[in-house]
């Protein structure tokens, strides 16, 4: 490929959240507004080598909790749900894609559900030659939490969060950046809990010893809480990738956190 300068450089991944960009009170509503000014953002940060993978929030979550689509194929009802579950992922992907697109931002789709396969939930083969060469060429992929297909349950659900986790060791990441709708990890809820704690620093071992982590989630995220996202991000850590959970609601967090500025959040690293 003559003419093109082709990086090589280790990727940064940012997940937001569906809690970030979608209302989750409302089944199928979106922050339009967060949307745009989180590409304006994007934009504005001109963020190379950049993996970004969003969540499922109003849109994934309640279409796969009403067919049960995570626990996997039991009944023949449930095919329309999948390809419902789905379905509403690649729409709010394509919003997202559009803001982005229409600003400039060389940012290209790549869906989970046809490029990975999972094992009783856990991603078995993932084929990574089209986000190689996405990566080498200067184009930012976007993934998603998807419904996805699996080698023992027919379907389930991949949360973003072990894709990121996932991307960021096959990748070698150099960082993980994970927006989410609070400040951070917290030893208690802190949308119940005006006394809750937020930490600034863990490490892996640390990060063992707390118990219950909450916060970021609501009853039908069928991936599970904070814990759980905390759970996913663990081997990518041990791998020696540090990871940063921020504000992804707050305006000019993401900006920041992309050009490497300091901003309040929880800062996870393997010692
Ligand atoms: O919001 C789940 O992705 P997450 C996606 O990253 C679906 O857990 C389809 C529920």
């Amino acid at each position: 490929m003559r003419g093109l300068e082709l990086s090589q450089a280790r990727p940064t991944i940012l997940k937001i959240g569906g809690s970030v960009i979608t209302d989750k009170n409302t089944e199928l509503g979106v922050h339009m507004d967060v949307i745009s000014r989180i590409a304006d953002e994007l934009q504005e940060a001109n963020t190379r080598n950049l993996i970004i993978v969003h969540g499922g929030g109003s849109f994934g979550h309640p279409v796969a909790q009403k067919h049960a689509i995570k626990e996997g194929f039991k009944e023949e009802q449930q095919i329309i749900g999948f390809a419902e579950t789905h379905h509403v992922m690649t729409v709010l992907n394509g919003l997202l894609m559009d803001a982005l697109i229409w600003r400039g931002i060389p940012a290209v789709s790549v869906t989970p559900s046809s490029c990975v396969m999972t094992r009783n939930g856990r991603i078995q083969c993932f084929e990574d030659s089209p986000l190689k060469q996405l990566l080498k060429m200067g184009f930012i992929p976007v993934l998603y939490g998807d419904a996805v297909f699996d080698t023992e349950l027919g379907f389930t659900i991949l949360s973003g969060d072990q894709l990121v986790s996932f991307l960021a060791v096959r990748f070698n990441a150099k960082n993980i950046l994970i927006g989410v709708d609070v400040d951070g990890l917290y030893d208690a809820d802190p949308k119940k809990n005006a006394e809750a704690k937020m930490f600034d620093r863990l490490t892996l071992d640390e990060l063992k010893n707390v118990k219950g982590l909450v916060g970021g989630s609501t009853a039908y995220d069928v991936t599970g809480g904070m814990s759980s996202k905390i759970a996913e991000l663990m081997p990518a850590v041990e791998h020696g990738i540090p990871v940063l959970i921020f504000n992804a609601a707050k305006p000019k967090y993401i900006y920041k956190v992309l050009k490497g500025d300091r901003v309040k959040g929880t800062v996870i690293e393997k010692e």
